[in-house]
């Protein structure tokens, strides 16, 4: 990464940035996946809009963190040096309330972005 190059413009999910994450309602992460540096520590301010209990759950890392219901925590994590790291909701991992951190280049996942779930 040269140091010269500017930094990317911000933008309305500009997680690079503004390292705030969201469950909103009712099976839902956003953002569905955050790319950081390799090896990066980011600390993600996780807001539950929903009424409903939620967990951030990173058994890679031994995170396994609720949420309450319209409740806020932080969480430090730390990007992979290379590849995925997926994350997800214990409670409804199920259900598609899933995501992956990546690093660096790695590519996105075949995972449906947006995770759309619950439609019923
Ligand atoms: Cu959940």
């Amino acid at each position: 990464m040269p140091p010269s190059s500017p930094p990317p413009p911000p933008r309305r999910t500009g997680w690079r940035r503004q390292k705030r994450f969201y469950f909103s309602y009712p099976y839902y992460f956003a953002p569905t996946f955050l790319r950081g540096e390799p090896g990066q520590k980011l600390t993600l301010e996780i807001e539950n809009e929903s009424g409903m209990l939620h967990n951030l759950s990173i058994p890679a890392q031994g995170i396994d963190q609720d949420v309450p219901p319209k409740g806020k925590v932080e969480v430090e994590i730390t990007f992979p040096q290379s590849g995925a790291v997926p994350f997800f909701c214990k409670f409804h991992a199920a259900l598609g309330m899933r995501g992956e951190f990546l690093a660096g280049d790695a590519a996105q996942p075949t995972l449906s972005s947006g995770v759309t779930l619950g439609t019923r």
